[in-house]
């Protein structure tokens, strides 16, 4: 797992008082078990019926029902409200961002990467405001990867406290350095 973050930090447009390496892998453990645990999680609010279905969601479904054998084109469709990945990324936050392939191929801990960075460089990224601690930074910029923004009054305390613990600790880097 330590390799393919070395492959992408360089991307991550993140103020020079964090640690990419570290924030990443903080994050890849708080939402994955630092890789261990990182099936597809159905989320059901992207589903028919859920709070934020809408027409791109049901093209998203349509097509890629599609994609595959009858006996998976159920399945294949509901990937699209699937979670992926080591950092559990969502395939619509990356199909908006401009991820043209299959759901399932965020589960490649590459790919899945490559749009991670994506996001926050797009999204939260530009929205930071100097002067920032790197544990500042690592509050805001997890706030906004679990909720959207971090300019709202919405905050994960918890998933915060999580991704600045797993940050500041020195057995997390060791730990993904194990895991392919
Ligand atoms: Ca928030």
């Amino acid at each position: 797992m330590l390799k393919v973050i070395a492959r992408h930090e360089a991307d991550l447009q993140a103020p020079s008082v964090l640690d990419r390496t570290r924030f990443l892998a903080a994050l890849a453990t708080v939402e994955s078990s630092g890789g261990r645990n990182w099936q597809p999680n159905f989320e059901a609010g992207f589903w028919e019926g859920g709070l934020y279905w809408n027409v791109a969601l049901a093209a998203y479904r349509d097509r890629w029902r599609k994609a595959a054998d009858p006996e998976m084109a159920e399945w294949c469709g509901k990937a699209i409200a699937c979670s992926w990945g080591p950092w559990q990324l969502l395939y619509v936050t990356a199909a908006e961002l401009g991820y043209e392939g299959p759901p399932w191929g965020l589960s490649d801990a590459d790919v899945c990467l490559k749009w991670v960075v994506a996001l926050i460089n797009k999204r939260l990224v530009p929205r930071l405001q100097a002067p920032l601690t790197d544990l500042g930074a690592v509050g805001m910029l997890a706030d906004g990867y679990n909720s959207g923004t971090f300019l709202d009054t919405h905050v994960p305390f918890a998933y915060v406290q999580k991704v600045r613990a797993a940050y500041l600790d020195p057995g997390t880097l060791s730990r993904l350095s194990s895991l392919e």
